[in-house]
């Protein structure tokens, strides 16, 4: 071997004794080296590598330091969807779905399951050709997800390259990339010292992390993964059951949770979650249930799978945490439409995957129900992603001079009389846009992601806006100018620079954000659409009539007068006579509307799978034009549109005598309406 042949060989060595280090520690728990040995096998190959940069391959253990800033994420389209988990929150709810199972392969014995932990992290697609990394994919809606190779790239769990001779051509692995409890900790204590937003829980920090422009900084998160299926496969035979595709996954360098087992029938299968279920606290990462899967492929075929998760598989959810910490105070927050919420502030307390330290307790009769004090102690609880709450006082613990927390007759930011409608349970601020605080709601409001979408307005800079006096209505927003922007506290010239084109792109919207954006009370995403669609113009919808508007979809008499309310307010005409001098445009939606009036009124649910399309489009298209999408059938819907394995509500529509569409019949109807 000549000099160069000797190089080569080596960098090759390295790179395999780097990535069966990495396997060692990531897949199996066990590093076999000391972190400094680990870090001298990579600097000396960075060395070789600077040396002779021709050596430096893509799937080189050096290359895992990110790229170039990406401007937006390309969509990856899954050539088979992604699907999700229905979910057992009881031992008869497994009972029940483990019969529907047995009732598909007609069969009495006892069911075999693989039962495995169900991570709480974001579920990916990696796509292998010819066993390199040539893809990775978010999961997105199950069908269409984002393209986050460059980031996937960095993490030193996945492999670049698959390990082994006969490997698929093209295999698509799918799973969980997670964040690690010690390295959750260590990046929000960094985040604290660096005086940065620390991530609510390891699932926020890893989907914050996976979903970075800037690969680089994906590089320096600490992110792991596990595999727990296929997509698609090409050129391989696959093993029978899921339990030996776990062993080949492991074989081909992918991480496989090492807790997994197979269970016969619902005892063992519940003994299975118990086992989990205490181990729980001691995983170093968070799970937040378990996943039973019908072990063997063919039963699976057999079983099939509804619109959005398969038939096989189920979830069991861990119940809700509780635990129990001290109320240090109560304060009072004033919201964007003046509804005055007490909030008990907590001693950090960390319950269900998420540091609690603040609890909404509602309004003053769900405060004087709970009898909350401050000085108490009390049980906190949180399941899933549910917003945390307080359960109950611990009265033996209550201290003699604690005393019942009084709702102030002001307002704590304007210092307007506070309001209480007959039949309210809430207190208000009626001050409007006169106080501080609804003015930094409605502005935050406005610019959220669903309404005018400006991007990097965040609550920091919102705030400053209204306490310098800078913004006092949205309209004030696009008079900013980059002398004033840049006068902020913190803002650079490039972050003002931002700003100020965010500003300038959200100009360009849609009727229903708009709508939205204003902030009218009661009108959310859905209504403000509804409106959109009914009314076409926003002029239509000023001068509309109670009368007229309770006839559109989702308003009712209260929301009506609302928006009745909203639109006589001359601030508020100002306001939008001035965003539109701004330049905050549409396009015309008066064209579809009017010429679909035919389906504004009806009501459609959709059952079963459609072969063309996912139910999520279908409801899309019925929704512009103008019909209205509900889960269930009653006698006030029009149509039913059954898809192949229609079940319950097929039935019900034909018992109630309610007109079914088959998938064809639909799409013909929307082509009419369309034109
Ligand atoms: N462990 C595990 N998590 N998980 C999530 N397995 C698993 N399988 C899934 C999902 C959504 O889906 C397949 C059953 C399709």
């Amino acid at each position: 071997m000549n000099k160069d042949d000797v190089v080569k060989a080596r960098v090759q060595q390295l790179h395999d004794e780097i990535n069966q280090h990495n396997q060692n520690y990531y897949q199996y728990d066990t590093p076999q080296i000391p972190d400094a040995d680990y870090d001298a096998l990579m600097r000396e190959l960075q060395t070789l590598e600077l040396a002779q940069p021709a050596l430096i391959s893509d799937d080189s253990p050096t290359q895992r330091v990110g790229s170039a800033p990406l401007d937006s994420f390309n969509q990856v389209e899954h050539q088979i969807p992604m699907l999700s988990l229905d979910n057992a929150f009881n031992e008869a709810e497994f009972e029940a779905f483990n019969k529907r199972v047995q009732g598909k392969i007609e069969m009495t014995d006892e069911v075999e399951y693989l039962v495995e932990p169900k991570l709480d992290g974001l579920a990916v697609s990696l796509l292998y050709q010819g066993g390199v990394l040539v893809q990775a994919a978010t999961r997105g809606d199950g069908k269409t997800g984002e393209n986050v190779t460059e980031n996937v790239r960095t993490i030193s769990a996945i492999p670049l390259t698959l390990k082994g001779i006969n490997l698929p051509t093209a295999l698509e692995v799918r799973g969980e990339i997670f964040m690690p409890l010690a390295g959750f900790e260590k990046l929000n204590k960094q985040a604290i010292e660096a005086d940065e937003k620390p991530f609510a829980n390891p699932r926020n920090a890893a989907a914050g992390s996976l979903r970075q422009l800037d690969s680089k900084i994906t590089a320096t998160r600490p992110l792991a993964f596990y595999a727990y299926g296929i997509g698609v496969v090409e050129d391989f035979v696959l093993p029978k059951t899921q339990k030996k595709l776990f062993g080949l996954l492991a074989g081909w360098g992918l991480p496989v949770s090492n807790q997994v087992l197979v269970a016969r029938g619902p005892a063992q299968c519940h003994k299975a979650y118990d086992a989990l279920a205490n181990k729980r606290p001691l995983l170093p990462y968070e799970i937040d249930g378990v996943v039973y899967k019908v072990n063997n492929f063919e039963l699976q075929e057999k079983i099939g799978f509804v619109s959005r998760a398969p038939r096989w598989a189920i979830a069991r959810k861990f119940p809700a945490q509780e635990k129990m910490t001290e109320v240090v105070g109560i304060d009072v927050q004033v919201g964007r439409t003046g509804a005055i919420t007490p909030v008990a502030r907590l001693s950090p307390v960390f319950v269900g995957g998420v540091t609690v330290t603040n609890v909404t307790l509602h309004n003053e009769d769900e405060m004087r129900r709970k009898d909350v004090r401050v000085g108490d102690t009390v049980i906190v609880r949180r399941a899933g992603d549910v917003i945390p709450e307080i359960v109950s006082v611990v009265m033996d613990k209550r201290c003699d001079d604690c005393v019942p927390f009084l709702m102030p007759t002001t307002c704590p930011v304007c210092g307007s009389a506070v309001e209480r409608a007959e039949g309210e349970a809430i207190i208000r601020c009626p001050a409007g846009l006169f106080c501080r605080a609804q003015v930094k709601e409605s502005i935050k409001h406005f610019a959220s992601r669903k309404a005018m979408d400006v991007d990097g307005l965040g609550d920091k800079i919102v705030e400053q806006l209204v306490v310098s006096g800078l913004v006092k209505t949205p309209a004030d927003l696009y008079r900013l100018t980059k002398e004033r922007v840049s006068s902020l506290e913190r803002m650079a010239d490039k972050s003002a620079n931002n700003l100020l084109l965010a500003l300038d792109a959200s100009k360009q919207t849609t009727l229903p954000k708009f709508l939205y954006a204003l902030g009218v009370r009661e009108v959310g995403e859905v209504t403000a659409n509804s409106l959109a669609m009914y009314f076409g113009r926003l002029d239509a919808l000023q001068g509309a009539t109670l009368e007229n508007l309770e006839k559109v979809p989702d308003v009712g008499p209260i929301v009506a007068q609302h928006i009745v309310a909203f639109f006589e307010l001359q601030h508020n005409r100002d306001v939008i006579t001035e965003l539109l001098a701004a330049g905050v445009h549409w396009p015309d939606v008066s064209a579809v509307s009017h010429k679909n009036k035919a389906l504004s009124d009806k009501v459609f649910v959709l059952t079963g799978t459609l072969s063309s399309m996912g139910r999520d489009q279908a409801k899309e298209i019925l929704q512009s034009l103008g019909a209205k999408v509900t889960g269930s059938v009653s006698k006030k819907t029009d149509y039913v549109v059954a898809g192949e394995e229609s079940g319950s509500k097929l039935k019900k529509a034909l018992s109630l005598d309610v007109m079914v569409l088959s998938e064809e019949e639909f799409l013909n109807m929307a082509k009419d309406y369309q034109g």
